[in-house]
C-alpha cells in the first residue's frame, strides 16, 4: 500500500480542486475509517495485458478540507428516508445524550442539528459526534448568533428538503420530547396516510410533568385561545414535536413563513391545515428540562399572543398554494 503524503493543510487548501477531482474522476473511493480513507485506482497493465488496482491510503487528522469533502461525498452518506431536526442554543448538558438516544432506536432516523453559535460548544460536541460514531448519519449547520427557533428549522426544512428526505420532524435537544416517541410519530405519517402529526400533551387530558402550575396553564389555554381565533382543530396548537410529510414542507412557500417563537409552529399548523392536508395528533407526554436554561422569554409570547391574530387575517385574504404532488 502506498501512503499518499500531504505536507502542510496550506497544501491541501490550495490544492483543494486537484483533490476533488481526484476523488471524483481517476479514484474511486474504497472505503472510509475516518481518520484515515482509502482510494485505488484501476490502471492499465503497461504491456496492456489487463489492469491492475493501486491503494492509496490517506490520513485525514491534519486536513479538515479534505474531511469536509468526504463527509459530504455520497458514498459516506447513510441511507434513511427520515431527519430528525434539533435546533439548539447551549445545550451541551443534553446534546450528546439526545443523539445518542436517537441513534439507539431500531428504526434508522438522521439527524440534522441547527447551532446558532452557542457559546457553550455545543457544536463542537456535534462535530466530534460527526467524525468518532455517526459519520453520514448525524450532520450539522451552525449559524452565527441567536436567529430564532422558527428560522433555525426553515434552515433545517430546505436543507432535508434538498437532500431528498420523506419524513422530517421536528424535536427539541432538552428531552422534553422523547425520542422514544418518534417512531409513532413517524408511523402515523408512513403508515395511516397523514400528512403532518403532532406529539400531542393535551389530547387526552394534560400530559405535562414537572411544569410549574402557572406554565401548564398558561400553554392549555394558549392552545384553546389559538383554536378559537384560528378554527383549528388541534388540541395541542403549540406543539413542537412533529412529523412532516416531505409534500407538506415543498408546497408550504417557507421564505413566507413570518413568526419565529411559539408563533411560529402556530403558523407552520395553520399553513399545513390551510392547505388541505391531513393533520393527527399522537399523545404524548411532555417533560420539562431537568438540565440547561429556558430560552423562553416575554418577546415569543407577544409574538404568538398577536400573531394568532394576524393569522386569522391571512386565513381571509391570502390564497394557500396548491398541494405540491411532488
Ligand atoms: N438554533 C436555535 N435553537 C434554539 C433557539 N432558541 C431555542 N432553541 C432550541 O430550541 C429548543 C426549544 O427551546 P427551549 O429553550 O427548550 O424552549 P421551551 O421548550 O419553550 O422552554 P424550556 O423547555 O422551559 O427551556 C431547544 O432545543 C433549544 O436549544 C435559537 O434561537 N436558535
Ligand atoms: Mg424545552
Amino acid at each position: 500500500m502506498i501512503r499518499v503524503k500531504i505536507l502542510t493543510d496550506k497544501l491541501i487548501t490550495e490544492k483543494l480542486f486537484t483533490y476533488y477531482v481526484c476523488i471524483k474522476k481517476n479514484f474511486n473511493v474504497a472505503f472510509f475509517q475516518l481518520p484515515i480513507v482509502f482510494f485505488f485506482k484501476k490502471s492499465e497493465k503497461k504491456d496492456g495485458r489487463g489492469h491492475f488496482f493501486q491503494f492509496f491510503q490517506i490520513e485525514t487528522k491534519n486536513f479538515p478540507y479534505l474531511r469536509i469533502i468526504i463527509r459530504n461525498h455520497p458514498l459516506s452518506m447513510k441511507q434513511s428516508d427520515c431527519i430528525v431536526i434539533i435546533p439548539t442554543y447551549n445545550e451541551k448538558e443534553n446534546i450528546e445524550k439526545i443523539i445518542r438516544a436517537v441513534f439507539a432506536l431500531e428504526k434508522a432516523f438522521h439527524i440534522l442539528v441547527i447551532d446558532d453559535g452557542s457559546p457553550d460548544g455545543t457544536a463542537d460536541i456535534v462535530k466530534r459526534l460527526m467524525q468518532t460514531d455517526f459519520l453520514g448519519e448525524l450532520f450539522l449547520i451552525e449559524r452565527s448568533g441567536k436567529q430564532g427557533l422558527g428560522t433555525a428549522y426553515i434552515a433545517g426544512f430546505k436543507w432535508a428538503l434538498e437532500h431528498k428526505y420523506d419524513y422530517i420532524f421536528e424535536m427539541d435537544a432538552d428531552f422534553s420530547h422523547d425520542p422514544n416517541d418518534l417512531p409513532r410519530l413517524y408511523s402515523a405519517c408512513a403508515d395511516e396516510g397523514y400528512d403532518l402529526s403532532i406529539g400531542s400533551r393535551y389530547i387526552s387530558g394534560v400530559n405535562v410533568i414537572n411544569w410549574p402550575m402557572s406554565r401548564v396553564l398558561m400553554s392549555y389555554f394558549a392552545s384553546m385561545y389559538v383554536r378559537l381565533i384560528t378554527g383549528l382543530k388541534i388540541q395541542d396548537t403549540t406543539a413542537g414535536f412533529k412529523c412532516y410529510k416531505r409534500r407538506v414542507l415543498s408546497t408550504i412557500q417557507l421564505d413566507k413563513i413570518r413568526f419565529k417563537g411559539y408563533a411560529f409552529q402556530i403558523e407552520m399548523k395553520y399553513t399545513t391545515y390551510k392547505c388541505g392536508f391531513k393533520i393527527k395528533e399522537v399523545p404524548v407526554v411532555f417533560v420539562n428540562r431537568v438540565e440547561g436554561v429556558s430560552k423562553m422569554n416575554g418577546s415569543i409570547f407577544s409574538e404568538a399572543f398577536f400573531g394568532v391574530m394576524r393569522l386569522r387575517l391571512d386565513g381571509w385574504f391570502k390564497k394557500y398554494p396548491k398541494i405540491n404532488e411532488e
